[in-house]
């Protein structure tokens, strides 16, 4: 993805201004994970780390649309998502320090993260129908990756949600990967990505898990 192929002002192709900012905030999330291998190398935080790395530009887009009092369903990888949904670095640094990279939660910002696969999926349907009961406006954002894509859990989760119209996105993080085996020789078929959930494909640029210099799962 062009950062030029984004749209701001008006529909008008994408001042300068923006271009600038999102590079930065680019730069800010990539120096973010670095600060983290770095930390992690050292041997200072006690639990794994699950770093993101060539998704920025399509989770910058995405998290454009999305407001501050939306809430965010993340998973194991969820340092970039903390900090797109506004959640400051020092306080996600803080909790990855205590062991708990997998597990970010901060019921504060809306912001909600499971390391058990598909585990987020229920909360966060369980969220959006209690918004539509009481008639509120914000909405639930939910990623998960390919893997998860293709689990039962996110199956019935999806099909509840369109049935009952909920405020629900669902977001498709797709690195082709689940944990090291390709989702294809999981699953022998990738399924279809219906078109009311956003799917997005990456590269990825860190091991599943850790930075590669430590014990690989
Ligand atoms: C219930 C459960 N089973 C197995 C695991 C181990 N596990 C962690 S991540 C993962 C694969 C996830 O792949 P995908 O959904 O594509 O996400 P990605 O890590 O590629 O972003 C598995 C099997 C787990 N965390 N929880
Ligand atoms: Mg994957």
């Amino acid at each position: 993805m062009k950062y030029q192929s984004i749209y701001c002002c008006q529909n008008r192709p994408i001042c300068k201004k923006t271009f600038n900012a999102m590079k930065d905030l680019k730069k800010k999330l990539i120096n973010f994970e670095l600060k983290i291998k770095k930390i992690y190398e050292k041997g200072k935080v006690k639990g794994p780390i699950h770093l993101s790395g060539g998704n920025e530009s399509q989770l910058i887009k995405i998290f454009k649309k999305i407001r501050k009092n939306d809430w965010i369903i993340s998973n194991w990888r969820s340092h970039y998502h903390a900090i797109l949904h506004g959640i400051s670095e020092k306080k996600i640094l803080r909790e990855i320090l205590k062991g708990k990279s997998m597990s970010l939660n901060f019921k504060e910002h809306r912001f909600i993260a499971s390391s058990i696969v598909a585990g987020g999926i229920p909360i966060g349907l369980g969220i959006a129908l209690a918004i539509k009961r009481k008639r509120q406006k914000n909405r639930v954002f939910i990623f998960v990756g390919d893997m998860t894509f293709e689990t039962g859990v996110f199956y019935e989760a999806y099909k509840y949600a369109k049935n009952f119209k909920l405020p629900i996105k669902f977001i498709v993080e797709d690195n082709g990967l689940s944990t090291n085996t390709p989702t294809k020789n999981a699953w022998s078929i990738i399924s279809k990505k219906p078109n009311d959930i956003i799917h997005y494909k990456y590269k990825r640029k860190f091991p599943h898990h850790g930075t590669g210099s430590w014990v690989l799962f």
